[in-house]
């Protein structure tokens, strides 16, 4: 729902993904990449070509030869790496370039973490070298693609592409070998499964009539900007029963043309913008809706962190400490009129400048019938669901400050703004809510050596300095928390292995282990619950 986004930075980014979708994924494998493997094989996309064969000045080497045909601007080729290239300590990539007709290029590598949450990252270097020219590129020196920023790289990156002449339409002919770096000895990021959050600690099913239970639901009706609301927004919003009230089992919330002033600020419209009363760290909501429609309409389903610092919400009360977006933005379900039946998700967080992370779908008719709106939000990644369709995730591999500000409880938001393209004939329309449910993890408390339902089992509990973890055969990534669910700890396990909790303090703390569906049955994450004296 936050603010609106570069949409020249947007375009850049959809190029992208688009380019990726049609080209799909190459065979997986790991560094270093010295082309004597067949599964070293690049896919070339943007009207490149790739073939692995010999090196033009060496007999019995292989390389890559790639080809621009001066197709498109991004014509190049990568590869998704089964491990990554992990640029936590070392930060330099290595690479061999040859260029068959002898004159300068440009040569760029970029890195994708292949997860969403962390800007694609590239460097590049013009190259004069006729014969062939070996070279490295330091990572902490990258840039992010799109704003060309500066950046420090940190963490794993999945997928490599080269560009040869990036940027320009130019044919030419390239080789590149023995391209190397730190290969990830973490396990595959896919070993993160979402968890199955069951136990409902609030919900409204909206069987009462009247106004929204008090009890539940605040009113946010000041407006924070100027006697307006963000995004050039023009609409009033109020607590008057016109514009929000349950009845026949559902909520309804009504935007409407209708002169309004608050204060010295007159709108057109009004329109509800209810804040939930209760706030929740990790775990699942459900929001069953039909959505209004028109142009210039904008409903939306999310949560925001209690720490924003917004005046007349309910939570700025006492929790402010920050303003948006490092308060963290989670948008389950927004639609926008000129788009019909679209409905998307989004993430929000100071990382990308505000920028967002989205994703949608496309509903037959989600103004007549109801469906489902999920988010599935784990200490370690987000899903957004439509019908328990997965539409969106958000998955930073190394979770900061800046890109992950999601340890921290957020409240829900419910609310119809509009914008100023909206139908001029336009009088009103409505979205019903069924219902609101919100679920989270029924915990074990682990009982010393016995396992739980998915076979694992931990001891001694409670412990002092190790805690031995028993009943996996395959790699796990475990994360202790403590009962703010704050990560304190993590790392991967496999086997008979055992934890240092040697340097917690004395306390309760639960330790979340995501497992693959080789080891935990139900394919779920399992949380124990673990003191250390
Ligand atoms: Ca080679
Ligand atoms: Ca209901």
């Amino acid at each position: 729902m936050g603010f609106h986004l570069n949409l020249k930075f947007m375009r850049k980014f959809i190029f992208f993904a688009v380019v990726f979708f049609l080209t799909g994924t190459s065979w997986s494998q790991n560094l270093p990449i010295d082309f004597e493997r067949s599964e070293h094989n690049f896919s070339a996309f943007g009207g490149a070509q790739f073939t692995r064969d010999k090196d033009p000045l060496r007999i019995n080497n292989n390389v890559g030869h790639i080809t621009n045909t001066g197709g498109d601007i991004f014509e190049g080729v990568f590869i998704d790496l089964k491990n990554g290239i992990q640029l936590d300590s070392a930060k330099k990539v290595f690479f061999s370039v040859y260029h068959a007709e002898g004159d300068s290029f440009t040569f760029q590598i970029k890195l994708e973490k292949n997860t969403s949450g962390e800007p694609d990252i590239y460097v590049q270097k013009t190259i004069k070298n006729s014969n062939w020219h070996h070279d490295s590129f330091d990572f902490s020196k990258a840039k992010v693609v799109g704003t060309n920023a500066a950046v420090n790289a940190r963490g794993r990156y999945m997928r490599l592409t080269l560009f040869f002449e990036p940027d320009q339409l130019k044919t030419g002919k390239y080789c590149v070998d023995d391209i190397k770096g730190f290969a990830s000895n973490l396990p595959p990021m896919s070993s993160v499964t979402m968890p199955i959050y069951d136990k409902l600690v609030w919900s409204d099913e909206f069987n009462y009539s009247g106004k929204p239970n008090s009890e539940k639901w605040h009113h946010q009706v000041i407006p924070p900007n100027n006697g307006g609301w963000f995004n050039n927004e023009i609409q009033h919003y109020t607590d008057k029963k016109d514009n929000s009230f349950v009845g026949e089992g559902s909520m309804k919330i009504v935007l409407k043309k209708e002169k309004f002033t608050y204060g010295n600020s007159t709108k057109e419209f009004t329109s509800a913008r209810l804040n939930s009363k209760f706030a929740f760290t990790y775990g699942r909501i459900d929001v069953r809706a039909k959505l209004p429609s028109g142009s210039g309409v904008w409903p939306a389903i999310w949560t925001l962190g209690t720490n924003v610092g917004e005046t007349g919400n309910y939570w700025g009360r006492d929790a402010a400490t920050v303003g948006w977006p490092a308060c963290g933005e989670l948008d389950i379900m927004e639609s926008w009129g000129h788009n019909p039946r679209y409905v998307s998700s989004a993430v929000h967080t100071k990382a990308r400048y505000g920028g967002v992370e989205t994703g949608g779908i496309s509903l037959p008719d989600p103004y007549n019938n109801y469906h489902v709106y999920s988010m599935v939000w784990s200490p370690e990644k987000i899903w957004f669901l439509v019908d328990d369709k997965e539409i969106h995730t958000y998955h930073p591999e190394v979770r900061t400050a800046e890109n992950w500000p999601f340890a921290k409880d957020q409240y829900i938001l419910l609310n119809i703004a509009v914008l100023s393209q909206v139908d001029a004939k336009f009088d009103s329309s409505r979205m019903e809510i069924d219902y609101v449910r919100v679920y989270q993890k029924a915990i074990t408390t682990a009982v010393n050596g016995a396992p739980n339902e998915t076979g694992a089992a931990l001891y001694p509990n409670p412990t002092s300095n190790k805690l031995f973890v028993q009943g996996m055969d395959r790699y796990i990534v475990y994360s202790i928390l403590d009962m703010n669910g704050r990560i304190l700890q993590s790392g991967s396990l496999k086997g008979q292995a055992d934890i240092d909790v040697s340097k917690l303090a004395a306390g309760v703390y639960e330790l979340l282990l995501n497992g693959d569906d080789q080891w935990v049955s139900s394919g779920s994450n399992a949380i124990f619950r673990f003191v250390k004296e």
